[in-house]
């Protein structure tokens, strides 16, 4: 005897969608795409960060309060972020140097460009990558980027290294932070109502990541 077709049930709807997304949808405006990168296209954005580095070493930044950052920073792109004691500024010299800051490396603003079309922003040309370097304990308070003119165009960031929690709120600092870990090789297009959101880093834990040792490495796309 033949068995009765069940009725198509809720999840039978959904069964052609992935097991594993590959945008996960983090706040109004921003979505995490886990994995963006490949461990091997990772391995090749260390080899071209390297080339960056030896022209514009990190280094760690005093910010206007006089505190000297936990990150070690960099940039590469018509233009840096800087923090000193006068303020926060784009600057298309490194100050270090008095030169221009090395160019993005074409493997780099590609990875940036396909994340923030995937998720909608067909029209991002980041002028500005801010290299952020974490040891362990190393961390970033809670803070907005507004130094940028081009608020409507998105910040997308790729983490490559050891994990770290990154904690997100709302435009306003009394928004309580909710908090998602980003791994090696994740990318998140930060874009529309979380522009202005309030974010950071938590410091960073100890550990030891086959392609970075005892860090973490965050790269920022900015459309200055
Ligand atoms: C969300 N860096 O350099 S990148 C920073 O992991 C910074 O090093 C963090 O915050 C890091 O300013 C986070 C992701 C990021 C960048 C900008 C944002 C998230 C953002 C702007 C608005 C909302
Ligand atoms: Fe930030």
């Amino acid at each position: 005897m033949a068995a009765e077709t069940p009725p198509l049930s809720t999840p039978d709807l959904f069964r052609s969608l992935p097991d594993t997304p590959d945008l996960l949808p983090l706040a109004a405006g921003a979505a995490v795409l886990p994995g963006f990168v490949d461990e091997a296209s990772a391995a090749t954005c260390l080899v071209a960060l390297r080339g960056v580095l030896n022209d514009a070493p990190l280094r760690h930044m005093v910010t206007p309060g006089g505190h000297r950052m936990t990150v070690a920073m960099s940039n590469c792109g018509p233009w840096g972020w800087t923090s000193s004691k006068t303020g926060y500024r784009y600057s298309r010299t490194d100050p270090e140097s008095g030169r221009p800051w090395p160019a993005i490396p074409p493997v780099l603003r590609d990875i940036a460009e396909r994340a923030a079309a995937r998720v909608g922003f067909d029209t991002f040309h980041p002028d500005a990558c801010l290299i952020n370097r974490y040891r362990p304990g190393a961390k970033l308070s809670p803070h907005q980027d507004r130094d940028e003119r081009a608020l409507d165009q998105p910040i997308v960031s790729l983490s490559l290294g050891l994990p770290a929690t990154f904690q997100f709120g709302g435009p306003a600092r009394r928004t309580r932070l909710q908090r998602t870990v980003l791994e090696s090789g994740d990318v998140v297009v930060w874009g529309g109502p979380s522009r202005l959101a309030y974010h950071g880093v938590l410091p960073l834990a100890e550990g030891r990541h086959p392609l970075t040792g005892a860090c973490r490495i965050n790269l920022s796309f900015r459309q200055v």
